[in-house]
C-alpha cells in the first residue's frame, strides 16, 4: 500500500516536472519570437528615421535656371513648365501632376523629347523606380516623382528646338528677293569667273546688308578665291552662308529672366518700330511659361499707347502700371518696378514712347528712365532692347548706331521681317554693332515673335545648301 503510494507520488512529480519543462520551453520560444519581432521593428524604424538625401519634387526653376532655393510663394501663378516644354504636352514624369500647368497662351514653343532634356542634365535623376524593399539603406531608397537637384553648371538647360520651317514663311520676302537672286547666279554654273564675282557684288550691295558688311564679305571672298584658287560656285555659296552664321552669332549667353527678381527689361526705339507689339508678344510668351509679368506704360506721350498696352495686358493676363497722360515716363517705370517688387512679379517690361534718335532731349529722357529704374531696383534695367523695323533697311543700321551712342543697348529686336525684302539688314546690324539680336518679329500674331537663333535664321533664309557645297576656308 505504502509502496503503491510512493509509485503514484513519483509519477505525479515526473508529470509535474514534464509540464513545468514544457511551459518553460514554451515561454522561451515566445520570448525569442518577441525579441525577433522587436529587432525587426527597430530595423525598419531606423531605416525610416535615418536622414534622407536632399531630394525633392522637381520645380520649374530647376529647369529654368531660376531661384531654385526659394519656395514658390503661394500667390504665384502655378508653374511647372519650362520654356521648352509646351504647356499642352504632358509634363515630364518628374513634375508632379498637381503642379502641371494650364496652358496660358497658344504660342508656347513646342515640346522637346524628354530624353533630350534629360541628356543635358547629368546630375538629374528623374526616377520612377520600383519600391525598395524594407531595410535597405535609406540613401538607396528611390522615390518616384522625386528629382535630385542638379548642381553647379550642369543644371538642366533648355534644349533648343530647331525652328527653321516655322521661320520660312516669315522670311519669304527677303528669301525671294536678294537671296533668290544670289542663288540664281550660281545655278548651272560650273566654274566661278570674274563676271560672276561682279554679279555677286551687285546683289550684296543692293541687299540692305549695308555697304561696309557687303564689302567686307566680298573682299574676304576674293582673298579666299585667290589663295585657294577655288572655282566652285557651290563652295562660294557655302562660304557666304557660313559667314552669315558667324556674323549673326554673338558670344552672349541666353537671356535668363530669372537672374533678377524682378527682371527689368526696357524697350526703346523709333516711332512705330513695333515696341508695344513686341512687349505684348513677349509678355504672352513669358506668362505662358509661368512667369508673372508687369507692363510699365512708359509711353505717356500718347494716351492711345497706354490703352494699347492695357489691351495686351488684359489679353495675356499681365498687370499694367500706368501714369498720367503726358507725365514723366521715369516715374511710371519707378512705380512699376516698386510694385513688381512688392507683388512678387518676375519680369517688368517697360514700354517707352517712340523717338527719333536725333532728338537730344528725348534721348536724355530715356537715360533718365534708366537711372530711375536703377533707383527702384539695384541693377535695373537688366536689359535694354532696341526695337528696329526691318522695313527701314539700311537706315536701321544708322538708327541703331545713334541709339547705342546714348543708351547702353544690350539686345536688338528686329520686327516686320515678314513685310520686307530688306531682311539682310540684320547682317549689317549684327556685324557693325556686335549687339545680339534677341528676337525677330515675323508677323503680327502673338506667336510671330521668335527667339533669334543664327543658324536657324540663315538656314531659313538661304535654304538648303546646293549639292556639292563645301567650305572654302
Ligand atoms: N507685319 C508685322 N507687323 C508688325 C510686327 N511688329 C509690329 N507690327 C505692327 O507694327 C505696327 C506698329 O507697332 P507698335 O507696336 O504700335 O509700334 P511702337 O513702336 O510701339 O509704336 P510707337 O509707340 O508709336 O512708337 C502695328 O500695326 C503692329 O501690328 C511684325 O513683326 N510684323
Ligand atoms: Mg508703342
Amino acid at each position: 500500500m505504502e509502496g503503491g503510494f510512493h509509485t503514484d507520488l513519483v509519477a505525479a512529480l515526473v508529470a509535474l516536472g514534464g509540464l513545468a519543462g514544457l511551459t518553460g520551453l514554451a515561454l522561451y520560444a515566445i520570448r525569442r519570437a518577441k525579441a525577433a519581432r522587436r529587432r525587426q521593428i527597430e530595423e525598419v524604424g531606423a531605416a525610416v528615421a535615418a536622414p534622407r538625401p536632399k531630394r525633392r519634387a522637381l520645380r520649374p526653376e530647376d529647369v529654368e535656371g531660376g531661384a531654385a532655393e526659394a519656395e514658390p510663394p503661394a500667390s504665384k501663378t502655378p508653374l511647372s513648365t519650362a520654356p521648352w516644354l509646351a504647356p499642352s504636352q504632358p509634363s515630364p514624369a518628374s513634375v508632379s501632376p498637381a503642379a502641371a500647368p494650364e496652358p496660358v497662351s497658344p504660342e508656347a514653343p513646342g515640346p522637346v523629347p524628354r530624353e533630350a532634356l534629360l541628356s543635358k542634365a547629368s546630375t538629374a535623376v528623374l526616377s520612377i523606380e520600383p519600391a525598395t524593399p524594407v531595410g535597405r539603406p535609406p540613401s538607396r531608397v528611390p522615390s518616384p516623382l522625386l528629382v535630385e537637384k542638379p548642381r553647379g553648371p550642369e543644371r538642366l538647360m533648355p534644349v533648343r528646338k530647331r525652328d527653321v520651317a516655322a521661320l520660312v514663311p516669315g522670311l519669304e520676302p527677303t528669301r525671294s528677293g536678294w537671296v533668290k537672286r544670289l542663288g540664281q547666279l550660281f545655278a548651272g554654273k560650273k566654274e566661278l569667273d570674274p563676271v560672276l564675282l561682279d554679279e555677286i557684288e551687285k546683289v550684296l550691295l543692293t541687299a540692305d546688308i549695308g555697304v561696309r558688311t557687303s564689302q567686307k564679305l566680298l573682299s574676304e571672298l576674293r582673298e579666299f578665291l585667290d589663295k585657294k584658287a577655288i572655282k566652285d560656285p557651290a563652295a562660294v555659296w557655302g562660304y557666304l552662308r557660313r559667314r552669315s552664321v558667324e556674323i549673326l552669332t554673338m558670344d552672349a549667353p541666353a537671356i535668363d529672366f530669372a537672374a533678377a527678381q524682378p527682371f527689368v527689361l526696357l524697350i526703346i526705339g523709333v516711332n512705330g518700330s513695333g515696341k508695344t507689339t513686341t512687349i505684348g508678344k513677349l509678355a504672352s510668351k513669358l506668362q505662358s511659361e509661368g512667369k508673372k509679368v508687369l507692363l510699365a506704360a512708359g509711353d505717356t506721350f500718347r494716351a492711345a499707347a497706354t490703352e494699347q498696352l492695357e489691351v495686351w495686358g488684359a489679353k495675356v493676363g499681365a498687370l499694367v502700371v500706368r501714369g498720367k497722360d503726358g507725365g514723366d515716363p521715369s516715374s511710371v517705370v519707378f512705380d512699376g518696378v516698386k510694385r513688381a517688387r512688392s507683388e512678387d512679379i518676375d519680369v517688368v517690361i517697360a514700354d517707352t514712347a517712340g523717338r527719333l534718335h536725333t532728338k537730344k532731349n528725348l534721348m536724355e529722357e530715356l537715360q533718365k528712365v534708366r537711372r530711375v529704374a536703377g533707383k527702384a531696383l539695384d541693377g535695373a534695367p537688366h536689359e535694354t532692347w532696341l526695337v528696329i523695323d526691318a522695313t527701314s533697311g539700311q537706315n536701321a543700321i544708322a538708327q541703331a548706331q545713334e541709339f547705342t551712342k546714348d543708351m547702353s543697348v544690350t539686345g536688338i529686336v528686329l520686327t516686320k521681317l515678314d513685310g520686307t525684302a530688306k531682311g539682310g539688314v540684320i547682317l549689317g546690324i549684327a556685324d557693325q554693332l556686335r549687339i545680339p539680336v534677341r528676337y525677330i518679329g515675323v508677323g503680327e500674331r502673338v506667336e510671330d515673335l521668335r527667339e533669334f537663333e543664327a543658324e536657324d535664321f540663315v538656314e531659313a533664309l538661304f535654304g538648303e545648301a546646293p549639292t556639292g557645297t563645301e567650305d572654302v576656308s
